[in-house]
């Protein structure tokens, strides 16, 4: 089989390190909250940075990394990333940004960085926003794939740590690969695969939970409601956001449920996240849609989530409420359904059973 797509990231590759190289200091940047496939792209961004142009760069993370398995992920493998507040954006004159767009406004750089590349596999934005050097695939399953073809394409050696950080970031953002990806995703998590650390992986995969995490999931199963085959959790405020991703994945696993929109919030912070199980469903234009002039919103076919500033005068605990509210219409009205036809996901059990 020849891998062509191969072919197309040896000129692209060729093209970043020669834009690089005019830089004298590199932030690389994960979006807010960063998932596995965004850490483990920008820590192998960061990787061909220094080994291939040979240029000063750190790797940082804006808002939380709040999942149990991601910050095993970091601490397992050893990875150098830092909180964006430590960073002085002065001493640095050009930003890569890994696993997301600029334009989105999802990542820690202030708004006025002008100079800066980026790597993404998310919906596509408006044009004339774009940074000096772009690699955007939208058919690939993870941005760790695109990184991990650069890396290849390089031929250089990879510490195993970095390519059990890649392996889990294709691995997670594709869901083992049922989703969205393909040949070069599988060509990419079989090359990472036999270069990682096997028992680390299941290290992260398997981390310690703290009791509040129970707690969470609780409130979760207690608010669950059923609109036909949609379910639809508002958990307010919750200990982790990353519940709110979380919770959506595990709901979608309930037969007859084609569809999950989940929220939560926590501090001033609102999260929305979005699962739907037919091809075609357009989840990320939809939540898109939903938050548009509220927050910010998009992702992918079955996938998608969105984040929502609570910063109004009657405190987040009313504007959770509100926003909540507003978002649940209008997945209903897309659905055709309205609130009179919700039931709750558990009935209630009594002490016997029936
Ligand atoms: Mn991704």
């Amino acid at each position: 089989m020849k891998k062509t797509w191969l072919l197309d990231t040896k000129q692209k590759c060729t093209a970043f390190l020669k834009h690089i190289r005019k830089a004298k200091r590199i932030v690389v940047s994960t979006h807010n909250n960063p998932d596995p496939d965004s850490i483990a792209s920008a820590c192998g961004l960061n990787y061909l940075i220094q080994k291939c142009a040979g240029k000063s760069s750190v790797v940082i993370y804006g808002g939380l990394v709040g999942r149990a398995e991601n910050q095993a992920m970091i601490r397992k493998l050893g990875l150098e990333i830092l909180p964006s507040v430590m960073i002085d954006f002065s001493a640095f004159d050009m930003a890569v940004l890994a696993d997301t767009r600029f334009a989105s406004g999802f990542h820690p750089l202030p708004p006025g960085f002008s100079n800066f590349c980026e790597f993404d596999h998310h919906l596509e934005v408006k044009e004339g926003t774009e940074g000096a050097f772009t690699d955007i695939r939208t058919h690939y399953g993870a941005t760790s794939t695109i990184v991990s073809e650069y890396l290849r394409q390089q031929r250089v050696k990879l510490p195993t740590t970095l390519a059990t950080a890649l392996f889990y970031g294709i691995k997670t953002d594709t869901a083992n690969l049922s989703r969205m990806g393909g040949q070069w995703d599988l060509d990419s998590y079989m090359y990472m695969f036999e270069r990682a650390d096997k028992k680390l992986l299941m290290e992260i995969e398997k981390p310690l939970l703290p009791p509040s995490y129970f707690g969470d999931l609780r409130s979760c199963i207690d608010t669950a409601k059923l609109y036909g085959s949609a379910v639809i959790l508002e958990l307010g405020s919750v200990s982790q956001i990353e519940i709110v991703a979380e919770v959506a994945d595990l709901f979608l696993r309930i037969p007859q449920v084609e569809w999950v929109l989940s929220s939560g919030y926590r501090g001033e912070e609102m999260a929305v996240s979005m699962r739907a199980l037919r091809e075609g469903s357009r989840a990320g234009a939809l939540v898109k849609r939903m938050l548009d002039g509220r927050g910010l919103g998009g992702g992918h076919d079955l996938l998608a989530g969105g984040r929502i500033a609570l910063n109004g005068n009657s405190g987040p605990e009313k504007a959770y409420g509100a926003q909540a509210e507003y978002i649940r219409k209008q997945f209903l009205s897309h659905l055709e359904m309205n609130d009179a036809e919700a039931s709750p996901l558990l009935k209630v059990q009594t002490k016997n059973g029936s």
